[in-house]
C-alpha cells in the first residue's frame, strides 16, 4: 500500500479471484471507498492485463444482495441473525439427523469459487472431517476431473501439463475459448494477447471447436469439429504420426512404460474412418498430425469441451499421448510442467515413486459408482438424496457452490433439495440454491480477503507467486471465512458453540508442519513444529497455513536455511508479485509419483475404456442435434449476473444454431425456440448464426436466476434460462463420472 494523490486517497494491489488468469489489480481508495480498480501495470504477470470482471470486485463490495450476516429461515422467510444463533440453528437442525441416521446422512457440495479462495482451499478439509460424511461431492465433477483422472493415472499424481504459451511455436487448442474464459488449467493472464505473439513470431493457432468461437476467429485455423468426438481425432493424430514414423518420444520415452502398446491401441483410428465420425475431412486430419510433427515445438491443449463430454477422460489422457508421441511432452515451447510454489504432489516426498493414484476405494451407495479424491460425481447427487434406505442424504452442506445451476437436470436436483430435511450454505447469496437452505452463512467479499491462488498457480505458464492482503476491513457483525468454516466444522464435530476455534486453527497448523517435518525429502526434515510455528509470528489462518506451505515449498525459506526463499512475509513485501521464471524442462522423471517410477502410457482404466470409443464409431450421427456451451467475458458461471455494469446490452442467453438447421425446423431469428432433451425442456431465444457447425445448437449455462425465492435484484430481471434443465446426468464419461455437458442430444422446434 502506497500513498499517492489527496491525503486520503491510498493504492491497493490484489489479485483477482474470479477467474484462473490471475490478474494483479490496482485498487485506488478514497476515503477509504474504493473509487477505481484497474489492471496492474507493474503486475509481474500481468502487466496491466485486466478483462471486464476484474473492476467489478468494486461492484461486488457493493452490492446489497451481498449478505453480511447471517440468515435463518422461520416459516419459509429468511431473516438476519447473528452468528451464535446461526450456529445454534445448525446445531438443532443437524445434530439430530446424525445421531438419528450417521454421519453419510449429511452430504458436503463444494463449489468453484473455493478453488479461488484461501479459507476454503486450506479449511474444507477440516469441515469434512468433521462432518465425517462419505457422501462428498464438488464442481470438478462438472469441470475438470476427467483431466485429473487421467494425468494421476499417468503420472502418479494431479500433474498436469500446460502449454507452453509464451515459447511454443504451434499451439491446438481443443473444446477452449481462452478469448470468453481467459484459460483455464493453463493460467495465464492475458491468454488472448499470448496466442496472437505466438502468431507475431510466425508460430500457428489452430482451434478444434464446432463454434467459430472468439479465439476461432483470430486463429490461422477453425476445424469445427463434431462435439464428442475429440477423443476420435486425437487418437487418430497419434495413429498418424505412429504409421507416418513422424513420433518422436525421445526425450521421454526412457520414462515411459508401454509406449509400444499405442501402435495397436490407435490402429483403429485411421483418419478415413474417424474423419466423417468427427465431420472433418480426412486429409485435415493428417495434414494436422504432419504440422504438428514438423514445428519446431508445439502443444496441444483440452479444456472443459473436451472434459464434460462422454470420453472426456479419454480425450484427456489422448491430449498427453500426442504430446509425448510428437517428442513435445517436459519441453521448451511444448506442454510443460509448472512448479508451483506451495508444494504440488509432484514436488513432495521422494522423487521418481510414489503410491500413485487409485480410485473407487468405495462406491456410490444407489449406482455404485466409484469415487475419485476423495469425491462421488455429482451425477449421482439427486438419486442419493431420493432414494430411500440407509445412507440416504438427507441434510446437504455447500460451500461456494450453485449446483441448482451448474449441475445437471436442474429441475430434478431443485426437487431433490426442497425435500431436504435440513441445509446449510456458506454463501453471500440466497440464489437458486441456497433458497433451499435453513441457513446461509455469508463471507466477507473478495475485497475484505487475502488472497493466494494456490491451486491456479500450479497450472501457470510462468512460475509466480503473489499475495494480496485484505484491501478493506470486516464490517461490524461480519465473520471472516475461515473462522465460519472452523465454527461450523466444531458444530458438526459436536464441540458446540463455544468451541476454541484458535485452538484448532494452532492445531491445523501444527498439522501442517508435522507433515513437512517428516518428510525426507523436504527443506524442514526433522525440524522442531513449535519452534518452526513461533516463527509464523502473528499469521493466523489460512495466511498460517501459506506462509508454512510457502516456506517448506519447493522456493521457501525452509524456516531460516535460505534466507533468500520464499515466505509470506516475502510476498507481502512484493506486492507485485514474485517472479519465479519460466517453466523448465527436464522435470520428468523427479514429478512422477507413480510406484513404476514412470509414466504410464497406458493405464489400465484407460485400456479398459477404450472399447467403447471403439464402439461409438459405428453411432449413426447424421440427424442428430447436439447441445453444446459457452461463456462470454462478461459473465462467471452462475453467480456474476447481478453485476449490473456486466448485464447491460443484448441479451446474450440466446441459443445458437446454424440457419441451415433453423430453415428446416422453422425458427427465425429472435423468434422463441422450445429445445427438449431426455430430462427438460426450455423455451429460449434463436441466434441463428453460420459460426456454429450444422447439427449443434450451443447455450451459455449460468442463466435462469428467475425462479421464485432467489434474491438477486439485478439477476432476476434478466432474460435467461438454465441450459443445465437440459443437460442429463445419466450423460456422463464412463471413467470419471464425470457429467457430458456437450453433445447432448436434443430436439428443436418453434415455440
Ligand atoms: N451447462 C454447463 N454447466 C456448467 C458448465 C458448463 O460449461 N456448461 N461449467 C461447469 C463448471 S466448469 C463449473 S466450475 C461449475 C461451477 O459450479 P458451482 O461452483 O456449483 O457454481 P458457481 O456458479 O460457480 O456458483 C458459485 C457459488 O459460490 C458463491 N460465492 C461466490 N463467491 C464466494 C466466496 O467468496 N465464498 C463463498 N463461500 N461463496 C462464494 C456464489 O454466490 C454461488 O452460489 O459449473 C459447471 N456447469
Ligand atoms: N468469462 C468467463 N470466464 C470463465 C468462466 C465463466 O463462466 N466466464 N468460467 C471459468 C471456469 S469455471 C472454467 S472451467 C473455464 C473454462 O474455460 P474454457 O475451457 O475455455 O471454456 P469455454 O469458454 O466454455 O470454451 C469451451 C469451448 O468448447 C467448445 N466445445 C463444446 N463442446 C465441444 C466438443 O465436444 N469438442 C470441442 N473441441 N469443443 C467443444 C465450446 O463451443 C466452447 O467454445 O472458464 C473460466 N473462466
Ligand atoms: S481475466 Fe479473470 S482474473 Fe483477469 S481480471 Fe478478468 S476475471 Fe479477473
Ligand atoms: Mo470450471
Amino acid at each position: 500500500m502506497a500513498a499517492v494523490e489527496g491525503e486520503d486517497t491510498r493504492l491497493a494491489y490484489r489479485t483477482c479471484p474470479l477467474c484462473e488468469a490471475g490478474c494483479g489489480l490496482e485498487v485506488t481508495l478514497k476515503s477509504e471507498a474504493v473509487h477505481r480498480i484497474r489492471g496492474d501495470m507493474d503486475d509481474v504477470f500481468s502487466h496491466g492485463f485486466i478483462c471486464p470482471k476484474g473492476s467489478t470486485l468494486k461492484q461486488l463490495h457493493e452490492d446489497p444482495d451481498w449478505h453480511r450476516r447471517p440468515l435463518v429461515k422461520r416459516d419459509d422467510v429468511f431473516v438476519e441473525v447473528d452468528w451464535v444463533e446461526a450456529f445454534a440453528t445448525i446445531e438443532a437442525g443437524l445434530l439430530p439427523i446424525v445421531e438419528e441416521h450417521g454421519r453419510d446422512a449429511v452430504a458436503i457440495y463444494l463449489g468453484n469459487p473455493g478453488a479461488h479462495c484461501l479459507a476454503p482451499m486450506f479449511f474444507n478439509r477440516s469441515l469434512i472431517t468433521a462432518l465425517g460424511t462419505r457422501n462428498r461431492f464438488s464442481a470438478s465433477t462438472v469441470d475438470q476431473r476427467p483431466k485429473e483422472i487421467s494425468s494421476a493415472l499417468m503420472f502418479g499424481s494431479v500433474t498436469v501439463p500446460v502449454p507452453d504459451l509464451d515459447r511454443t511455436d504451434f499451439i491446438v487448442l481443443l473444446g477452449a475459448n481462452p478469448y470468453a474464459s481467459n484459460g483455464s488449467l493453463c493460467t495465464a493472464p492475458d491468454f488472448p494477447g499470448r496466442l496472437k505473439r505466438i502468431q507475431e513470431r510466425g508460430g500457428k493457432v489452430i482451434v478444434v471447436d464446432p463454434r467459430r468461437s472468439e479465439t476461432a476467429r483470430d486463429a490461422d485455423q477453425h476445424i469445427a469439429i463434431r462435439p464428442g468426438t475429440d477423443a476420435h481425432l486425437l487418437a487418430s493424430i497419434g495413429h498418424r504420426l505412429i504409421v507416418e514414423e513422424l513420433a518422436d518420444p525421445a526425450n521421454v520415452a526412457e520414462h515411459c512404460n508401454g509406449l509400444d502398446e499405442l501402435d495397436e491401441l490407435l490402429a483403429p483410428y485411421c483418419a478415413e474412418t474417424v474423419g466423417p465420425i468427427c465431420g472433418i475431412e480426412p486429409e485435415e486430419i493428417r495434414q494436422l498430425a504432419r504440422d504438428l510433427a514438423s514445428a519446431p515445438t508445439a502443444a496441444v491443449y483440452g479444456r472443459i469441451g473436451t472434459c464434460t463430454q462422454e470420453f472426456g477422460t479419454l480425450a484427456s489422457w489422448l491430449v498427453d499421448i500426442v504430446n509425448i508421441l510428437s517428442g513435445n511432452l517436459d519441453r521448451a515451447g511444448g506442454a510443460m510442467f509448472t512448479k508451483g510454489a506451495v508444494g504440488q504432489p509432484s514436488t513432495k516426498g521422494e522423487p521418481r515413486t510414489g503410491r500413485g493414484f487409485r480410485m473407487g476405494r468405495v462406491t456410490s451407495r444407489v449406482s455404485n459408482t466409484p469415487e475419485a479424491f476423495g469425491e462421488f460425481p455429482v451425477t449421482v447427487l439427486p438419486e442419493e438424496i431420493e432414494t430411500p434406505g440407509e445412507g440416504q442424504v438427507r441434510a446437504l452442506v455447500t460451500v461456494a457452490g450453485n449446483p441448482v445451476s451448474s449441475n445437471p437436470n436442474s429441475d430434478r436436483l431443485d426437487a431433490a433439495l426442497a425435500g431436504l430435511e435440513f441445509m446449510v450454505a456458506i454463501d453471500p447469496y440466497v440464489n437458486e440454491t441456497t433458497r433451499h437452505a435453513d441457513v446461509i452463512l455469508p463471507p466477507p467479499d473478495a475485497l475484505q480477503k487475502g488472497h493466494y491462488d494456490m491451486a491456479l498457480l500450479n497450472f501457470a505458464v510462468r512460475n509466480v507467486a503473489n499475495y494480496s492482503p485484505p484491501v478493506l476491513p470486516l464490517e461490524d457483525g461480519q465473520m471472516d471465512e475461515w473462522q465460519i468454516m472452523l465454527n461450523l466444522a466444531a458444530v458438526f464435530a459436536g464441540e458446540g458453540l463455544n468451541a476454541d476455534i484458535e485452538a484448532t486453527d494452532e492445531g491445523v497448523a501444527k498439522a501442517f508442519l508435522g507433515s513437512a517435518a517428516r518428510d525426507p525429502h523436504g527443506n524442514v526434515f526433522e525440524r522442531d513444529v513449535d519452534e518452526m510455528l513461533a516463527m509464523t509470528g502473528n499469521h493466523r489462518g489460512p495466511e498460517r497455513l501459506l506462509d508454512i506451505s510457502l516456506r517448506t515449498g519447493p522456493y521457501g525459506d525452509g524456516f531460516g536455511i535460505d534466507p533468500e526463499g520464499l515466505t509470506l512475509d516475502k510476498l507481502i513485501a512484493n506486492p507485485h508479485g514474485v517472479d519465479l521464471g519460466e517453466l523448465r524442462p527436464g522435470r520428468i522423471p523427479d514429478n512422477l509419483r507413480t510406484p513404476s517410477g514412470k509414466i504410464e502410457i497406458v493405464p489400465d482404466k484407460i485400456r479398459e475404456d477404450l472399447p467403447r470409443l471403439a464402439e461409438s464409431m459405428k453411432r449413426d450421427r447424421q440427424d442428430e442435434i447436439v447441445l453444446v456451451g459457452r461463456r462470454h467475458v462478461r459473465s462467471n458461471n452462475s453467480w456474476m449476473h447481478n453485476v449490473n455494469v456486466l448485464m447491460k446490452g443484448k441479451n446474450r442467453c440466446t441459443m445458437q444454431i446454424h440457419p441451415d438447421d433453423a430453415g428446416r425446423l422453422g425458427i427465425s431469428n429472435g423468434s422463441p425456440a422450445r429445445v427438449t432433451s431426455r430430462v427438460g425442456e426450455v423455451i429460449i431465444d434463436a441466434e441463428l448464426t453460420d459460426g456454429i457447425r450444422p447439427g449443434v445448437i450451443s447455450i451459455p449455462h449460468g442463466f435462469g436466476q428467475n425462479m421464485p425465492g432467489v434474491q438477486l435484484r439485478v439477476a432476476t430481471e434478466y432474460r435467461g434460462v438454465n441450459t443445465n434443465v437440459l443437460t442429463d446426468e445419466y450423460f456422463r464419461d464412463e471413467i470419471s463420472g464425470n457429467i457430458a455437458l456437450n453433445g447432448v442430444r436434443v430436439t428443436v422446434q418453434p415455440a
